[in-house]
């Protein structure tokens, strides 16, 4: 029933928490992530904290190393328009198994990367094989922002950022003004 979803839904928000997201550089964004070898109660806690995370900040996709984790697991929730239901996707150890000849453009931004967006190409459409949040295996067709986003999210548990696909002069210039950002926000 509605009620019982509704104190269900508050009962994870209570225990949910927003966490902090690493920027860009740090030695834990370019870590090749370690695959999830048992799906506990903590991961699965941890996967709910990261949507939180992602919801609050707000963005469409998280991976676990951006939040210093460096194992194979990322959320993401590609469903933008105002009043569509939320579409929360937990992918653990996720695997792109066939990729589209056909490549789409988008003007990428990262959470770690705050205020910073570039021009990325990628396949279009992808294939993904997973484990869901429960642990069971799935595989699932990406097109559109969703194929963008699931793209970005996997180079992130590869040590990847989008800025590694700009040329080597806009990458330097962004790293240098995310240095000054850290620096800034050390200071307080
Ligand atoms: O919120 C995000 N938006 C976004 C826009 C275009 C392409 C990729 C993304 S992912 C990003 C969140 C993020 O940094 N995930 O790693
Ligand atoms: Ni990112």
């Amino acid at each position: 029933t509605a009620y019982r979803r509704q104190r269900q839904m508050c009962i994870r928000d209570s225990f949910m928490s927003v966490l902090p997201i690493l920027i860009h550089p740090d030695p834990r964004l370019k870590k090749v992530c370690e695959p999830v070898s048992d799906l506990d109660d903590d991961l699965r806690a941890l996967a709910d904290n990261m949507l939180e995370t992602m919801y609050q900040a707000p963005g469409i996709g998280l991976a676990a190393p951006q939040i210093g984790v460096t194992k194979r697991m990322l959320v993401m929730d590609c469903i933008k328009e105002e009043g569509e239901a939320p579409q929360p996707m937990v992918l653990i150890n996720p695997e792109i198994l066939q990729s589209s000849d056909d490549t789409n453009e988008y003007e990428e931004g990262c959470l770690s990367i705050p205020d910073q967006f570039g021009m990325v190409t990628r396949p279009s459409e992808v294939r993904v094989g997973f484990l869901d949040r429960d642990g069971n295996p799935q595989e699932r067709d990406f097109d559109g922002l969703w194929a963008t986003c699931v793209q970005h999210e996997i180079d992130h548990l590869n040590g990847k950022l989008f800025i590694d696909y700009l040329g080597s002069v806009r990458r330097q210039m962004i790293t240098q003004k995310m240095k000054k950002l850290k620096r800034e926000l050390a200071r307080g």
